[in-house]
């Protein structure tokens, strides 16, 4: 068993197949949650766990579950995936690598001919990147109670479309209800999104914390008006409140740092018009940090930064909080698995705390969890030029292929 090795060629043929489903000219992939692309990789991701002995059910939420039968199925399997829709400028990894290394694990047990104890479970998890219809990790939040499911459905995107009827109209709103499926233990592997296991010339990142995060709508109403005629001190100017927000979303951060990031990534001016005093403006923010009580005065600050700004330029603001959840610390019994997969392999390692969200995050609320980072280029995520070393995806494979072993015994 101590040998045994993913076939990595496989491997990276499977993220160049899928990598077709939403395809850009830029050579990233924009798949966004429950489109008719999601679809497409569903129903790809469907068949190949079916034709590799897996059984394959569908919860309420869309989340996709193949189960490898183990010699004791009446124990909880031991589960790994993470998922399969992207960001409109997404890569070819970020979350399909982990979706990709599960299916790649079973692969290799079938051909080993490895029967493990417990069964084994590779998962898709619906709408982990919350950019179509926010907040992320939706499926997964359901999953873990965090999420209320009629909420979830109710979420609408740019264009009014429903989260309930888009999973409905692509074939995949299951029966099963979503919070149900027993876990034994959960492991996602996945691209670090950052710079630090490039620039320490590391393999692995094993998993321990992920930062904590709060999410905001803000909406700003002043007045629209003349930009010739309106003299200064008489404007309601929306952009220039929303500004010295954004501004202040940004030093509050710096003030946090090393950890302390603020992004604001969405912005919409009501109706703009180079000679009109914009009245209406609406933005996105976030905080995170991987200390929750930083993260409360982050938020503290914003609030004070918010009122200063409608009092300065005499506009209403409403700051609504969209989404937050805690800093997590993952199980120590999976994070011991995976440095122990980690160490018999040989991979150069470290201990990390992940800046991104993922649904291991979620997953962690209900059943012994932790990750696995490879390093991605330059750090980059969330960009059509992500890109990841046919090595690296196989180390993090391997190492998956083990923590999971270690866990389902054989
Ligand atoms: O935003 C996140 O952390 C995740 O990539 N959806
Ligand atoms: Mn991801
Ligand atoms: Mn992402």
């Amino acid at each position: 068993m101590h040998n045994l090795r993913i076939n990595e060629q496989r491997l990276w043929d499977t993220l160049m197949e899928t990598a077709e489903f939403g395809k850009t000219a830029k050579g990233g992939i924009k798949r966004l949650t429950v489109s008719d692309l999601d679809r497409k990789v569903r129903d790809w991701f469907v068949a190949r766990c079916e034709e590799a002995g897996c059984t394959v059910t569908v919860d309420d939420m869309g989340n996709i579950y193949a189960v490898r039968p183990g010699k004791d199925n009446s124990l909880p399997p031991i589960a790994c995936g993470s998922h399969l829709d992207t960001q409109p400028t997404g890569g070819k990894y970020d979350g399909v690598l982990g979706v990709l290394s599960g299916l790649e694990l079973v692969r290799t047990l079938n051909e080993a001919g490895v029967e493990t104890q417990a069964p084994i479970m590779v998962v898709n998890w619906t709408n982990e990147e919350g950019s179509r219809f926010a907040p992320a990790m939706l499926a997964s939040g359901v999953y873990a109670g965090a999420i209320d499911k009629q909420e979830a459905y109710a979420l609408t995107d740019k264009d009014g479309l429903k989260f309930g009827e888009e999973l409905e109209r692509i074939g995949y709103k299951g029966d099963e209800p979503c919070g149900e499926r027993q876990f034994g233990a959960f492991f996602e592997v996945h691209i670090e999104q950052g710079p630090i296991l490039e620039a320490e010339d590391k393999v692995i990142g094993v998993v321990a914390h992920a930062q904590g995060q709060r999410w905001y709508d803000c909406t700003i109403v002043g007045r629209e008006s003349h930009a010739g005629s309106t003299p200064m001190k008489l404007r309601r100017d929306a952009l220039a409140a929303a500004a010295r927000i954004i501004l202040a979303v940004q030093e509050i951060a710096l003030s946090k740092a090393p950890y302390g990031v603020g992004t604001v990534g969405v912005l919409t001016i009501g109706e703009p018009s180079r000679n009109v005093i914009p009245g209406t403006v609406t933005f996105t923010a976030e905080f995170r940090h991987p200390d929750d009580s930083t993260l409360e005065e982050m938020d503290k600050a914003l609030r004070e930064a918010v009122a200063e700004a409608a009092k300065a330029q005499d506009v209403e603001v409403d700051l609504k909080d969209i989404w937050h959840y805690p800093a997590v610390r993952f199980d120590k019994s999976c994070i011991d698995a995976v440095q122990s997969a980690t160490d018999h392999l040989g991979y150069s390692n470290r201990e990390m705390v992940s800046g991104a969200g993922h649904d291991a995050c979620y997953v962690n609320r209900k059943a012994p969890t932790s990750m696995i980072f490879i390093p991605c280029k330059d750090g980059i995520s969330h960009n059509e030029i992500e890109s990841a070393e046919f090595d690296h995806c196989a180390a993090g494979a391997n190492v998956l292929l083990h923590a999971v072993l270690a866990k389902a015994g054989v």
